[in-house]
C-alpha cells in the first residue's frame, strides 16, 4: 500500500514537472513571455522606519520614505498582478536630495535611504523563490568609463544575484559602448538581460548582446491613439517591428497617462482596461509603472512620482490580476504572431496564434457599442470562442462568428473545440497517465516477485 501511496504522490510532480520542461524549450531564454512592473523604489513602500531620514511626504521633491524592506513586504501586491519581472529605480549610493538615486557616487553601495545590502539580497532571494527577475536600473555618471560600470555590474550579478539591467543611452555615449557592456557582463553570466533605451537610432540586436531595447517612439504613438476613443489602433500595430523590445505608457520622465485621459474629458477607470488589455495582448514585453493599478494621476517630474496608496480602490487591481494572469497562462499572447482581422473606427479585432492556440482579442475604442462578423475562414470553421473575462461562448453560425462588445471595452477569446475544456476532457487527459502509471508499477511489482 505504501507503494502505491508513493506513486499517487509521484504522479502530479511528473506531470508538472513535464509541463515545465515544455514551457522553458519553447522560450528559449528569450523575453516574450515575460511582463515588468517598474518601482522608483523611494515611492512605492516604506517597511522600515529606521531608514527614513530627512523623510517628507508633504514635499514633492523630499524622500518619501519607500525602500526594499517595504517591496519585499509587498511583493505579493505584484505576484498577483502576474508580473515576471520587477524594475527598480536606481538604488546606487548619490548625492543628497536625490530621490531618484540618479546621480550615482558610488556603484558599489546602497542608497542608506533604501536599505543595505542584505535587504537587496533578501529581496532578490525571495522574488527568485516566487519566479520574479530583479532588474537594476543602471544610471550611468559622466565621469565613470564603461568598463567601470561593466565590473560593478558584475559584482552585483556575482555578490547578489541581481537577473539584469536596464541602461538609457547618452547622446554622447556611441552605441557600440554599450554593446561591449552587454558583452563583458554576459561573459560573466549569459542569461543577464540587458535591457537599453535609445531615444537617438537605432541598434542591430541580431549582432548584439543587448537582449531587449525600450520603444519610446512607440509611447508616443500609443498615448496619441489611446487617450480617448474613436481613434484606429492599426499605425499601432504597423509600428511593432518583431518582439525584440520592451513597450511603456508611463515612465518617470513623463506625466501620468491618467493625466491626459483626464485631459481628454475622459474617465482613466473606462480607459485603462482596454489600454491594458491592448499593451498585453499585442508584440513585446509590457512594462507598467507602479501605480497605474490605482490610476495614479500627476504631472511631469516630482508630481509623476507620487506614493503609491495600498488603500485606494481595487478595481483596477483586480482587473490587472485577471489580465496578467491570463496572458502568462496563453503562450498565444506572448510569442504569438498577431493578424489584424478587422479595423474600423477604432474597433479592432486580431488574432495571435502560436502552435494550436489562438487567441482572438476584440478591442471596441469607439465610442459605440459594436457588432462584427468575422468569416469563418479567418478563425477556423467550426470551433467556438470563450471569452476569458465574461465568459461569454460564441459559436459558428453561417460561416461567421459574430462578436458583440460594449463601446470602451475589450475582451480577449481563447478558439477552442465545440466540446471545449470540460470536467470530461480533463479526466480523461488526467485518468491517462494514471493508468499508465499503476499498469507499470504492477509490472515492475510482478518482475520483482518473479525475480525473487
Ligand atoms: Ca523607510
Amino acid at each position: 500500500m505504501k507503494h502505491v501511496l508513493a506513486v499517487l504522490l509521484f504522479i502530479p510532480i511528473f506531470l508538472f514537472s513535464f509541463q515545465l520542461v515544455s514551457k522553458a524549450d519553447d522560450t528559449k531564454q528569450v523575453m516574450t513571455d515575460k511582463s515588468v512592473y517598474y518601482i522608483i523604489v523611494d515611492r512605492f513602500y516604506n517597511g522600515d522606519r529606521s531608514n527614513d531620514i530627512q523623510v517628507n511626504t508633504q514635499d514633492p521633491l523630499a524622500y518619501h520614505g519607500g525602500d526594499i524592506k517595504g517591496i519585499i513586504k509587498r511583493i505579493n501586491h505584484i505576484k498577483k498582478m502576474g508580473f515576471t519581472t520587477i524594475l527598480l529605480s536606481s538604488i546606487f549610493e548619490s548625492g543628497d536630495d536625490d530621490y531618484l538615486s540618479e546621480d550615482v557616487k558610488d556603484y558599489y553601495k546602497i542608497n542608506p535611504h533604501f536599505g543595505n545590502i542584505d535587504d537587496i539580497k533578501e529581496l532578490v532571494r525571495v522574488a527568485h523563490d516566487i519566479h520574479i527577475q530583479i532588474i537594476l536600473d543602471l544610471p550611468i555618471s559622466q565621469d565613470v568609463s564603461m568598463d567601470e560600470i561593466a565590473k560593478a555590474a558584475n559584482w552585483w550579478i556575482e555578490e547578489v544575484g541581481v537577473d539584469g539591467f536596464f541602461l538609457k543611452k547618452h547622446l554622447e555615449i556611441p552605441i557600440a559602448e554599450y554593446d561591449k557592456f552587454a558583452h563583458e557582463v554576459k561573459a560573466v553570466n549569459e542569461h543577464v538581460y540587458i535591457i537599453l533605451q535609445i531615444d537617438d537610432g537605432t541598434i542591430d540586436l541580431e549582432n548584439s548582446s543587448i537582449d531587449r531595447v525600450v520603444n519610446g517612439d512607440l509611447t508616443v504613438h500609443m498615448r496619441a491613439v489611446l487617450n480617448k476613443p474613436d481613434q484606429s489602433i492599426k499605425p499601432l500595430l504597423n509600428a511593432m517591428e518583431g518582439k525584440a523590445f520592451w513597450k511603456y505608457i508611463d515612465d518617470p520622465n513623463i506625466r501620468r497617462f491618467t493625466y491626459e485621459i483626464v485631459q481628454q474629458n475622459q474617465f482613466p477607470g473606462e480607459r485603462w482596461p482596454l489600454i491594458l488589455t491592448f499593451l498585453y495582448t499585442t508584440p513585446g514585453v509590457p512594462a507598467i509603472f507602479y501605480g497605474t493599478e490605482i490610476a495614479l494621476n500627476g504631472g511631469e517630474g516630482a508630481e509623476n512620482h507620487r506614493l503609491m496608496d495600498f488603500r485606494a480602490d481595487d478595481e483596477l487591481i483586480e482587473f490587472m490580476e485577471k489580465l496578467g494572469n491570463i496572458r502568462n497562462h496563453y503562450p498565444s499572447l506572448t510569442d504569438g504572431d498577431l493578424n489584424l482581422l478587422y479595423e474600423e473606427g477604432g474597433m479592432a479585432v486580431y488574432a495571435n496564434t502560436y502552435k494550436d492556440e489562438t487567441t482572438i482579442v476584440a478591442l471596441n475604442n469607439s465610442s459605440q457599442n459594436q457588432t462584427v462578423e468575422i468569416s469563418s475562414d479567418l478563425i477556423a470553421p467550426n470551433k467556438q470562442l470563450f471569452g476569458l473575462f465574461e465568459g461569454e461562448l460564441i459559436k459558428e453560425k453561417n460561416g461567421t462568428y459574430v462578436i458583440q462588445i460594449n463601446q470602451e471595452q475589450a475582451e480577449i477569446f481563447v478558439v477552442q473545440n465545440h466540446t471545449g475544456i470540460n470536467m470530461m476532457n480533463v479526466t480523461v487527459m488526467t485518468m491517462i497517465p494514471i493508468v499508465f502509471m499503476f499498469f507499470y508499477y504492477f509490472l515492475w511489482k510482478r518482475g520483482k516477485k518473479s525475480s525473487y
